[in-house]
């Protein structure tokens, strides 16, 4: 639209202050488990809340458990989650068995959830190749190291399902540290051009490794950099459940009717290190930080909300906790079970038609493991 008026840089500042200052967090569930906000209420059942705080507490254990497999030698990479559990399970709650999950490195319990057996994502933490080969059936791919290019590949991905015509989405999960790489434009962009149906999340959990979120953008919030993809930029509290819940589902219907892509920034924090490779939180984050976001832990605050409905229990608390304990021993044999990766599975396994000039490397591979 032209303007009369003489348009100024100065203008300009007023209007990307007028911007950021629109984008509010949303909220549901207060830090008591009080509902502050009726209107954005989800509508799930009772047995629905329950089967949310299960996945939570579930989750919080695998955390705990996967920490201590790790240092006992048993796993490998691994990055931790707790803390960040309202974000993770709350939006993939929000989604049907069709839909497709493409991660980051700190988002297996999403794919979890989404039906990856458990041993699987202990092989993939050990880095064998069957911790790769994703069954039939489970939409997901293996979580992505390279940070953004997720981004990409779910634009891609999304775009393949609304040129078949599916009623699906295609979700994918970066970091605040993701939302500064090119691939995290790229991607909200061609999905934008496109209506391509993806949903973007971003968790903020406030640091990049060792780099607070103020030092990586100008930006106010990272929700407002939808509006350079033409596509809307929603910021929750990603702490709160159902918050999370309500805006991943309300992205989800907006996609299936062909509307286009959504991006969801959830402020969320990591309570762990960055991963068990060996970074000191306390190296770049104060007791104080640490401290004010444990106060808004999201099964504290989801506990309370179904305790005060007569939901939850310490009994069921502990029943999920010893299914847990149960289903991760169980897992972990069955990864320990599994034949060692050998040579001549990955040449097998990355040719359909494997070249000549490695055929001969075959040979002597098949050679040495069989002795
Ligand atoms: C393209 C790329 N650059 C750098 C790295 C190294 N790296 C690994 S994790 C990470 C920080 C990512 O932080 P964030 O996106 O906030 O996710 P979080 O770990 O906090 O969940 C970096 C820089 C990488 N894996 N890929
Ligand atoms: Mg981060």
């Amino acid at each position: 639209m032209a303007s009369k008026s003489k348009k100024t840089v100065a203008d300009a500042v007023k209007q990307l202050e007028k911007v950021q200052d629109q984008y509010e967090t949303l909220q549901i569930l207060n830090e008591e488990g009080e509902v502050i906000n009726e209107a954005a209420m989800p509508e799930l059942s009772d047995e629905r809340l329950q089967e949310l705080m299960k996945r939570m507490v579930y989750t919080r254990i695998l955390d705990q458990r996967s920490i201590s497999l790790n240092r006992q030698g048993r796993l490998g990479f691994y990055a931790p989650t707790a803390g960040q559990e309202a974000s993770q399970l709350g939006s993939q709650f929000a989604l049907e068995k069709e839909d497709f999950i493409l991660p980051g490195y700190r988002d297996v319990p999403q794919l979890i959830w989404h039906g990856l057996p458990l041993h699987q994502a202990f092989l993939f933490s050990r880095g064998h190749f069957k911790g790769n080969q994703i069954p039939e059936g489970v939409n997901v791919i293996s979580p992505q190291i390279i940070i953004g290019a997720q981004y990409i590949q779910a634009a891609g991905v999304a775009l393949g399902m609304k040129k078949r015509g599916a009623k699906s989405v295609a979700i994918t999960y970066t970091g605040d540290g993701g939302a500064s790489q090119g691939d995290f434009y790229e991607g909200i962009n061609f999905a934008g051009a496109f209506k391509a149906p993806a949903i973007f999340i971003v968790q903020n959990n406030r640091f990049a490794i060792s780099t607070p979120v103020e030092k990586q953008s100008a930006a106010k919030t990272i929700a407002q950099k939808a509006v350079a993809a033409g596509i809307p930029g929603v910021q929750v509290d990603g702490m709160d459940p159902l918050a999370v819940y309500a805006a991943v589902s309300d992205a989800r219907e907006r996609a299936v009717n062909g509307e286009g892509p959504t991006l969801i920034e959830t402020l969320t924090y990591r309570y762990g290190p960055h991963t068990m490779a060996g970074d000191d939180p306390t190296r770049y984050r104060t007791t104080d930080l640490d401290n004010e976001w444990e106060k808004k832990d999201p099964l504290v605050r989801f506990r309370k909300f179904l305790e005060k409905k007569g939901l939850w229990n310490e009994e069921m608390e502990n029943e999920v906790i010893e299914t847990a304990k149960e289903d991760i021993k169980e897992a972990i044999k069955k990864a320990d079970d599994t034949p060692k990766q050998k040579v001549t599975d990955l040449m097998e396994i990355m040719y359909e038609e494997m070249p000549n000039h490695l055929q001969e490397q075959y040979e002597i591979y098949k050679e040495k493991e069989s002795k």
